[in-house]
């Protein structure tokens, strides 16, 4: 089959999914066909089976803001017809969906006929989605959607309150992709970010407001006080700088390292005792899944599709948005006891595989050959 995928290139889970997606289906001998502004962070190196159409973005100056979804849209006619595409496959509903809509539309006047999947990720329908200016256009892009995917129970759940809509919504998770490889010498490379006896805490996000980052601080802080320990920030993002300023304000700049953003986060978590995801709101928690992929037990909020990742009192715990006391009482529930650590710990890499890529690929790869099976 002849797949094209669109996405957001950067480090978002959305961007995470569809591009390891990709690879998957690649490696599969599907040709793939991935459609945006820069190549996918987790794209990788050359890999058979595998090409990247970028969407020039034009600057030309009567824009005060480029169309990007214009430029989009003519570039997935382009890729369609020219190679020959079955199915596009777009991750995030804006603008991908409107734009693979108005791509069906242009390509269906030409005689060529292209369904179109769209996954929901989460923050397209429960932050930026549920703005009244966008409502419209995403409650009509999912009715016009030949399928729908959503990532958790809970955001289907989301959906059908916030939009326009009953169309059937297939729930495929998240997943783990097989391609971490062991890292050699792992404790030499803890010993780089603690000594000796020190337990690491880590928290791993695009530092926006959603994710309460300034949490993090807060439970790291109370359990700083009782156990010996590092925390680990990976990411960056608009709230980077109010946290930097209440590491100095808690007084934990000796103990709190910024990595920034790294591409492949899974040797950072593998030298991880904690993961700490305290979000507002998290459609599934692909971090947390990335966590407990490696045997680090999760302390997060109990919102949005968490629960159907992280398994109170078995992979981690789960607490009220904000409850930051209870989150921190958690982790040294944890921490003050090796044994029940180590359980945790292998509860939660035991649980991680329930989301083997191997599981969810077929649920993906059923709905594309129902869809290019079917003609209109
Ligand atoms: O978490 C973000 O802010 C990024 C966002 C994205 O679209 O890239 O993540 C969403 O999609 C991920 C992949 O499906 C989910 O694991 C995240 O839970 C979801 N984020 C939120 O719902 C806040």
């Amino acid at each position: 089959m002849k797949i094209g995928i669109v996405l957001y290139p950067t480090f978002g889970g959305s961007g995470v999914v569809g591009t390891e997606l990709g690879k998957a289906f690649a490696a599969k001998g599907h040709q793939v066909h991935f459609i945006t502004y820069s190549q996918p962070v987790r794209l990788g190196s050359f890999r058979e089976n595998i090409f990247y159409h970028e969407v020039a973005i034009s600057d030309y100056p009567l824009f005060e803001y480029q169309p990007y979804e214009t430029e989009l849209t003519s570039k997935m006619v382009d890729v369609v017809k020219y190679e020959g595409l079955d199915i596009l496959h777009v991750h995030y509903a804006i603008p991908h969906a409107s734009a693979a809509f108005m791509a069906k539309q242009i390509l269906k006047s030409q005689g060529i006929h292209i369904p179109f999947i769209t996954t929901l990720h989460g923050t397209d329908i429960t932050l930026v989605g549920k703005d009244p200016s966008f409502e419209p256009v995403i409650s009509f892009c999912i009715n016009e959607s030949d399928a729908v995917t959503a990532v958790s129970e809970s955001l289907k759940s989301d959906t059908y309150k916030l939009f326009q809509t009953k169309r059937p919504i297939h729930v495929i998770p998240n997943f783990i992709a097989p391609n971490i490889e062991p890292s050699n010498g792992l404790g030499e490379v803890r010993r780089k970010y603690a000594c000796d006896g020190e337990k690491i805490l880590c928290h791993v996000s695009n530092f926006r407001k959603v994710k309460r980052v300034e949490d993090v601080l807060h439970i790291f802080s109370i359990v700083n006080k009782q156990v010996r320990s590092k925390l680990i920030l990976a990411g960056d993002g608009p709230e980077r700088h109010i946290i930097e300023r209440l590491v100095r304000e808690l007084d934990l700049g000796a103990n709190v390292i910024f990595l920034g953003k790294i591409r492949d986060t899974a040797h950072v978590l593998e030298i991880s005792d904690l993961f700490l995801l305290p979000s507002e709101t998290e459609s599934f928690g692909l971090a947390a899944l990335e966590a407990m992929a490696v045997g680090v037990p999760v302390i997060s909020s109990n919102t949005g599709g968490i629960p159907e990742v992280n398994i109170h009192g078995v992979t981690g715990f789960l607490s009220n948005v904000g409850d930051i006391e209870d989150m921190a009482s958690n982790a040294l529930n944890l921490l003050f006891n090796e044994e029940k650590l180590t359980t945790f710990k292998n509860n939660a890499l035991a649980r991680a595989h329930d989301f083997d890529l191997v599981k969810i690929l077929p649920m993906y790869e059923k709905i594309y050959f129902e869809l290019v099976g079917k003609s209109e």
